[in-house]
């Protein structure tokens, strides 16, 4: 209990302190497409429901709601994600809203498997697993040819951002597997430290990946009018 209260509120913390710092780093930057936006609305939302999650364990909230925020916080934002590397390889409307299906699909089957006994659990996680199959999918080939035409600065942005999400979001149905939901191989409390640490680096490394290559497009940008003026 202790344990996850500390865990619950050192993320919801790191995640609110990180939406600061990407709201202002969008208000300062000199490009503001829209979709950056995205970047302090994933993390702001996490920090939120990790607050929530907090107040569950400490008991503050009568009922135990850590599976509904933490299930309500991916259901969210990971169609968010998946919308910004959609946009990032400037893929069309309906490409990302299949995407962005097939994550929701992947999320609530997910709920599904973890709180319904019995036969419907595995049913769901089957169900869950093959949207995240399919969207895997839909990440290695549609979305990447589409991206394959864009300038190199931002290929290799994508390619970052499709191979960290790819990678990490693997862990989470082996996670599931191995925790409290699965075969109780990992203790409850490691469970849920394991799952922020990986949401940690899911949100805010992500953004932070974004930010850092976003600024140096645009500084490369500038740098080309600017030598363009020149000539
Ligand atoms: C579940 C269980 C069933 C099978 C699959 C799952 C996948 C979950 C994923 C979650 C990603 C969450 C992220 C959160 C960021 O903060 C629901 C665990 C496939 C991929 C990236």
């Amino acid at each position: 209990m202790v344990v996850e209260l500390g865990v619950f509120s050192v993320t919801s913390a790191i995640m609110l302190v990180a939406t600061g710092v990407f709201a202002l780093w969008y208000l300062t930057s000199s490009q503001k497409p829209r979709s950056y936006l995205l970047l302090p609305a994933i993390t702001g939302i996490a920090g939120v429901l990790y607050a929530v999650m907090a107040l569950s364990s400490a008991g503050t909230i009568g009922q135990n709601v850590i599976v509904e925020a933490r299930y309500l916080d991916w259901v969210l934002t990971t169609p968010m994600i998946v919308a910004y590397i959609g946009l990032t390889a400037g893929a069309d409307k309906r490409l990302i809203g299949k995407a962005m299906a097939a994550d929701a699909v992947m999320i609530a089957a997910g709920y599904v498997a973890t709180t319904v006994p019995g036969t419907v659990r595995w049913a769901g996680f089957a169900v869950s697993m093959l949207a995240f199959v399919y969207l895997l999918y839909l990440l290695v080939t549609k979305v990447t040819t589409v991206a394959n035409d864009r300038i190199p600065a931002v290929q290799s942005t994508f390619r970052t951002i499709r191979d960290l999400t790819i990678v990490l979001w693997c862990v989470y149905p082996v996670l599931w597997l191995m925790g409290p939901t699965g075969f109780e191989l990992v203790r409850v409390a490691d469970y849920h430290f394991v799952i922020a640490s990986l949401d940690l680096t899911a949100k805010v490394g992500f953004d932070a990946i974004v930010a850092a290559r976003a600024a140096r497009v645009s500084t490369m940008l500038d740098d080309q009018t600017f030598s363009g003026a020149l000539n």
